[in-house]
């Protein structure tokens, strides 16, 4: 390599370095999205940031933008209608609330701000004071990472799984419509989690995950003796802390019955298909259980059995 195609390295190399060393020294990120709004009315959006860092942090200078809209986070000026408070403490949240504080009635909001979310999907840009892209949320994807206006859960907001984690689809999901806190402007339950932990953080930090390694083939045919094979942890407690349970469907998934209860978490389970009749719509659902009754569950593609034929 000669001096000039070495340096010309370094410099890439460097650019790479610190590109990611910003999105990942972030102080603060987007870490909740009401992009649907609430039951109360859909105009009714907010928005949550996240101070992940070891201290407070003044958002005096700070801005967060989508489409045409800049909310500064320190001052009236641009979509800012009200500003309450700019300083995050450290682990803390900011809760801006769109249009009015009675969006989200039984938080007071932090920042109040005009403009919409569009649903068929924005990306949200965070600024520091020097005007340095610190945090995104939903860059680069079609419509919207997680949310939902629709159902099953509705008007549910989109929150980051991981708060120290990167904006990939893949870090957000849909408040699951279970943990959720915070009242809208009619006193009906928000679907999401306003200035509070995320539910998507909560199930990340205790609910099992479970991941299926027989049968995953669509339209795999199994036969005699098969070993349906799996691997189920729990990210706060021990792998063999978990109870498994196996359903299986006829119909491709449509109605369960229990296959086998109450299995220690072994990894693996010799099923005799030939006390089933053969079939096409099969498929096998693996639930695993901690003792905190947190659930985690993976269910197989279609697959048929065929013994007779
Ligand atoms: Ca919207
Ligand atoms: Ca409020
Ligand atoms: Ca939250
Ligand atoms: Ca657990």
């Amino acid at each position: 390599m000669n001096t000039r195609t070495g340096w010309a390295l370094v410099a890439a190399l460097s650019l790479i370095t610190s590109l990611a060393a910003v999105a990942a020294s972030s102080p603060v990120v987007i870490s909740e999205v009401a992009w649907a709004g609430t039951a109360a009315s859909p105009s009714d959006e907010w928005i949550e940031l996240y101070n992940r860092s070891q201290g407070p942090v003044d958002l005096a200078g700070w801005t967060l933008a989508f489409g045409d809209v800049v909310i500064h986070l320190g001052k009236v000026e641009g979509a800012t209608l009200e500003v309450r408070t700019t300083v995050i403490p450290q682990g803390g949240f900011l809760l801006l609330e769109r249009s009015d504080d009675s969006t989200i009635s039984d938080v007071a909001a932090d920042l109040v701000y005009r403009g919409t979310l569009s649903n068929a999907g924005v990306t949200l840009r965070l600024r520091d004071p020097s005007g340095a892209e610190v945090d995104t949320a939903n860059a680069g994807c079609e419509g919207w990472a997680a949310g939902s206006a629709t159902g099953p859960v509705l008007y549910a907001s989109m929150e980051r799984v991981d708060p120290s984690g990167a904006d990939l689809a893949t870090n957000w999901r849909t408040n699951d419509g279970v943990l959720r806190t915070g009242r809208d402007a009619l006193g009906g339950e928000v679907n999401g989690t306003p200035r509070a932990k995320n539910s998507a953080t909560t199930a990340a930090e205790t609910v099992p995950t479970v991941r299926l390694l027989a049968p995953v083939t669509e339209g795999a045919a199994v036969s005699g003796l098969f070993i349906v094979t799996w691997a189920a942890t729990d990210p706060d407690g021990p792998a063999d802390g978990l109870r498994v349970d196996l359903y299986l469907s006829r119909d491709g998934g449509t109605s369960w019955a229990p296959l086998v209860e109450n299995l220690a978490n072994s990894g693996s389970y010799a099923w005799d298909t030939r006390a089933v009749p053969d079939g096409e719509a099969y498929a096998l659902k693996v639930l695993a259980t901690d003792r905190d009754a947190h659930s985690g569950v993976v269910v197989s593609p279609p697959f048929s059995v065929s013994n007779r034929r």
